[in-house]
């Protein structure tokens, strides 16, 4: 395992020396300042790497390029925008990046409905509640159709769990919804919000998986001549949500992408928490059947607490995912290669600690990304690989 962390630039309140310090190699980051669509010019790139490299670690994967919501949906400037998108990959590649995560997830990037989630120690997390996401949607943002896409048990459900969120409890699901986390490209108000999805009028399901294995057929060539591998972050959660088609989802979404797209350059990133989003999707089954073409990892846990309602665990190796036997398939998957793979220890939890730092830094860290909370998270996959390939070896 190559140990990786996700860094957000001079802006993250947690600082290189620190991340070098947790035992990390190999950092995950982008030029944040650039908007979808435009090129990333090799100036920028060199010296964000090379800030990364005096501090004795290697920018060696790109999370995100953003895909144009343009491309997504083939409207408008798309042909330029997969111009552009070509040469930052060409340019990434000329300063020996040639990991990229994206992810084809329409208008949202990831979705919560807690930010603040509080566990037994005091701590926090992230959560996802369906009904709270459905109870904004129908009530709050009354998208018009939204009706008819809830089951009458899921309406019903959504109805009572926002009847008793009082005012600062709705506030708090709008926000994390339209603004907060990171990865959103900009904060939105609920209008702008409506007036965004409207544009994905016309694109279902279908539709939007053309445009997708369009878009990666035609970038394909570059990944050839450049040894780019491009890995789709999965869907979180990983089912439609606010109408809007997700198709990148399970075990068929994959078996489908690879299918259409024939490059093997066109890979996924494993990301253990999103997938766990459906408790039907098997992490193990899927690093098993597709590991060959995974360039990069998140994990992390999620634990259940009721029917479609789940928070990020305590423990990064356990709850929904069962990651010691998915470690087992990932070390013998870098065994195949003969190489490691970059694995980021996927959010965590907001600690005391966290809070101290915040308060003498002046600065809070991203949503997610503590330092505390993935410090913890990183070491436990560590022991985890070392415990493994202990027993393997037997000394
Ligand atoms: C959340 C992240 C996502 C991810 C993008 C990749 O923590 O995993 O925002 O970076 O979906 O494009």
């Amino acid at each position: 395992m190559k140990q990786g962390w996700r860094w957000y630039g001079d802006a993250d309140a947690i600082t290189l020396k620190e991340i070098r310090q947790a035992g990390v190699t190999d950092i995950v980051a982008a030029l944040y300042e650039r908007r979808p669509g435009e090129v990333w010019p090799v100036a920028e790139i060199r010296a964000r790497a090379k800030k990364v490299k005096d501090a004795g670690m290697t920018w060696s994967v790109v999370e995100s390029v953003p895909v144009h919501e343009d491309i997504k949906k083939r409207t408008g400037d798309y042909l330029k925008y997969v111009a552009n998108y070509k040469q930052t990959l060409r340019n990434l590649a000329k300063c020996g990046i040639r990991t990229v995560c994206y992810n084809f997830m329409p208008v949202l990037d990831w979705t919560r409905s807690n930010l603040t989630y509080a566990l037994a120690d005091g701590s926090t997390c992230l959560e996802y509640n369906e009904y709270e996401l459905a109870g904004f949607d129908l009530f709050y943002l009354k998208r018009p159709g939204a009706e008819k896409e809830y089951d009458a048990k899921t309406r019903a459900r959504a109805k009572k769990t926002w009847a008793k969120l009082d005012k600062k409890g709705r506030k708090r699901v709008a926000d994390s919804v339209l603004c907060g986390l990171p990865g959103t490209v900009d904060d939105l108000t609920p209008a702008e919000f409506l007036a965004q999805l409207k544009t994905y009028d016309g694109i279902d399901d279908r539709k939007l998986r053309e445009n997708m294995y369009w878009f990666l057929n035609e970038i394909s060539p570059v990944l050839e001549e450049t040894g780019v591998d491009m890995c789709i972050h999965p869907d979180d959660p990983p089912h439609p949500i606010f109408g809007l088609p997700r198709i990148l989802s399970n075990a068929k979404d994959i078996a489908e992408m690879y299918r259409r797209c024939p490059s093997r350059h066109v890979g996924l990133t494993l990301c253990t928490g999103s997938l766990g989003g459906d408790p039907r999707n098997d992490a193990v089954e899927i690093m098993k059947k597709f590991g060959k073409r995974v360039f990069f990892c998140h994990f992390r846990n999620l634990e259940y607490t009721d029917d479609k309602v789940f928070h990020e665990s305590q423990c990064h190796l356990c709850g929904q995912t069962n990651i010691p036997k998915l470690f087992e398939e990932f070390l013998k998957e870098e065994k195949r290669r003969g190489e490691g793979i970059v694995v980021r220890p996927d959010h965590g939890r907001y600690l005391e600690i966290d809070r101290e730092l915040a308060r003498l830094k002046g600065k809070d860290c991203y949503c997610g990304y503590s330092y505390g909370g993935r410090l913890i998270g990183l070491a436990e996959l560590r022991g985890l690989e070392i415990g493994l390939k202990y027993a393997r070896k037997g000394k």
